[in-house]
């Protein structure tokens, strides 16, 4: 019984809202998605693990078939370069994991977990590196500025989609 008052106080702890909390000015939001190879292959667990040890949180999280509309405003910076016919083919081939990840320096930390954009040039220890050897089925997006985070995650999740919540384990993730 008083196991059971212990556990379900911690519980409620941990899912408190973060009233008063104060992000520090390293705290960002990142569009992450697992593109349709990445899905296809069942490679989705593999990578948010990834993402998840490395101390980012998960603010929002979908399955969506991206329209060829929303890649092309996605990928906007890339109209016109030779790629992009096939990324946006690429893009809407099938079912994407869509993210919104939460954390200190999230967006360069993503990057970095992600690795170079060709599978057979990424570092080994990196999700490319690792999981593919391809120059454009390269499993992963992930925003490249703080500009880039805020357009595309309006481009991809409502206001309400993507949530506020600390995490039980925020105070050893912080920029300290
Ligand atoms: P992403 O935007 O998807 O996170 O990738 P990235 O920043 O690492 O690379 P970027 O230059 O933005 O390219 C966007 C995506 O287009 C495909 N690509 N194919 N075959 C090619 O030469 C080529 N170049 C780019 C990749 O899927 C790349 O992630
Ligand atoms: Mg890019």
């Amino acid at each position: 019984m008083e196991e059971y008052s212990i556990r379900a106080s911690i519980g409620t702890a941990a899912l408190d809202p973060p009233s008063g909390v104060e992000y520090s000015s390293g705290m960002e939001r990142t569009l992450i998605i697992l593109k349709p190879d990445a899905v296809d292959r069942r490679l989705v667990g593999e990578i948010i693990r990834r993402f998840e040890r490395k101390g980012l949180t998960i603010a929002g999280l979908k399955l969506a078939a991206i329209s060829r509309e929303t890649a092309e405003k996605h990928y906007e910076p890339h109209r016109g370069k030779p790629f992009y016919a096939s990324l946006l083919k690429f893009m809407t081939s099938g079912p994407s994991v869509i993210m919104a990840l939460q954390g200190n320096r999230a967006i360069e930390v993503a990057r970095k977990l992600m690795g170079k954009t060709f599978g057979h040039q990424a570092e080994a220890g990196t999700i490319r590196g690792d999981l593919g050897i391809s120059s454009q089925f390269n499993l992963v997006h992930g925003s490249d500025s703080p500009e880039s985070a805020e357009r595309e995650l309006a481009l991809f999740f409502a206001p309400g989609e993507i949530l506020e919540y600390r995490t039980s384990d925020a105070r050893w993730l912080a920029d300290e």
